[in-house]
This record gives C-alpha cells, structure tokens and sequence, in this order.
C-alpha cells in the first residue's frame, strides 16, 4: 500500500461564526464576525455576499441597493472600486468616495492622477442617459431627447462648455431660467426642463436632452472636456418609448 508523502495542505482562513465569510471578510463588510445571519433574514452572511445580497439588509434586498455608510456609492460599487462600505471617505482626503468615483479618481488610493475612464451615453431608443465610469454604469437617469422631427443627433461628443443658467427662446417657445446646462454641440444641450415630467418615457425637445433637476445637476457638476458624451439608439418614431 502506497503511503500518501506528500498530503496537501489547506490554509484555512479564521471564520469564527462559521458562515463562509472569513473574519478577515466580515471586516470588510462590516459585518458580525460573531455572527452567521448579520441581519436575521435567515440567510448566512457568506451566501448573502456570494450571490451580492446585501448581509445588512433584510427582505432580498441586494450589495447595490444597499449604502451602508451613506455616501452616494452603493456597496456593491465600493466593493468594484476597493473602497470601504463603512467609510465616506476611504483614503481621508477630505474627497468622498462617490465623489472621487464621480471624478474618475481612485476613492482607495490618495494618488492625484485619473485612474478610471469615464462616459456618458445618451439611449435614445429607452429614454434614458447613463453615467458610466470604469465601464460600470453609476448613474441610470429617465431622460427626453429630440422629437421625432428634431431629434437629437447620433454621434460622439464631448462637453463644449457648461452655463449655470440659461433662456431658450425659438419659433413657438420661450423658456427662461432653465438649469445645468451642458452643451455638447453647438446649440445643442443637456439641461433641466422644468415644463414637463416625461423624463423616460417620451421625446420632448428640439434636439436637447432633458433631465430631472437633481439630475441634471450632477451631470453639470461632474462632467468635464474629458468625457465621451455619446448619442446611440433610435429615436422612438411615436414619441414614446418603445414605439
Ligand atoms: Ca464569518
Ligand atoms: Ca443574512
Ligand atoms: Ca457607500
Ligand atoms: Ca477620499
């Protein structure tokens, strides 16, 4: 009978509480090395976090519905861009997380350079525009682009120039005082629109595109020269979405 000279050797990590996420893991999680079922929802931290369930939150709740430490990035985000769920602001820089995401800016790391590639795309076809960084999608915003008959123009752009506030006046509108406007073409913007709410369902606009206030607003604050605006999918021939 052979004898077995060379037995492997496992390492185990410590996992106290036994729930299949290492004490090491549950620090990163912030959840309770001491206990399986940080949140009593019947399901072990360990699976909850293999199958991106939020450990924290109860009733199947998932990583990226779940902010727990509030600072605009959900965990499931923190997790991709190495920051902690339970710090706003990782690398104490006095630049939140999100912020630095926002920016293309490492939130685990103090280095001043850009790390991640950023991108704004315009679907036409769903209505929507999406904030992408490092390829994940972060912002998913109900938009209305250009009418069937102005529709706004398929293309790569990038940002032109950004005005606080601004009137948009021609043949049968004059709209003042209208937000966060980022001209991306010339006479050609993304901006608030104060004058409906069809944001995700309908085109509404000679060509613009049109966001809800809050944002709008976060797309004039974190957009710069750098980032690839660009318009793709059909625009709907009945005005509304899936037409
Ligand atoms: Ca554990
Ligand atoms: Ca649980
Ligand atoms: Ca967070
Ligand atoms: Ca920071």
């Amino acid at each position: 009978m052979l004898a077995c000279l060379f037995a492997p050797v496992f390492v185990y990590a410590a996992d106290s509480d036994n729930d299949g996420l290492s004490d090491e893991q549950e620090a990163i999680y912030h959840t309770d090395p001491a206990n399986p079922d940080t949140d009593g929802d019947g399901y072990f931290d360990g699976i909850e976090v293999a199958h991106d369930y939020s450990p924290h939150l109860a009733g199947g709740k998932r990583l990226n519905e779940d902010d727990f430490d509030h600072d605009g990035l959900n965990d499931w985000l923190e997790r991709w861009f190495g920051s902690d769920m339970g710090k706003s602001d990782t690398d104490g820089d006095g630049f939140s997380d999100y912020d630095e995401v926002m920016r293309g800016y490492s939130p685990a790391s103090t280095t001043s350079t850009q790390v991640f590639v950023r991108k704004v795309v315009v679907d036409r076809s769903q209505q929507r525009l999406n904030f992408y960084v490092d390829g994940v999608k972060i912002h998913n915003f109900p938009a209305s682009t250009g009418n069937p008959g102005t529709p706004t123009p398929d293309g790569e752009y990038h940002m032109m120039r950004k005005v606080a506030k601004k009137s948009y006046v021609g043949p049968g509108y004059d709209l003042p005082g209208v937000t966060w406007n980022v001209e991306f073409s010339p006479m050609y913007y993304i901006h608030t629109a104060y004058w409906h709410n069809d944001f995700g369902k309908r085109t509404h606009s000679h060509g613009c595109v049109n966001l809800r206030e809050d944002d709008a607003k976060v797309i004039y604050e974190y957009i710069d020269e750098t980032v690839p605006i660009v318009v793709t999918g059909e625009t709907p021939a009945g005005y509304v979405v899936g037409t």
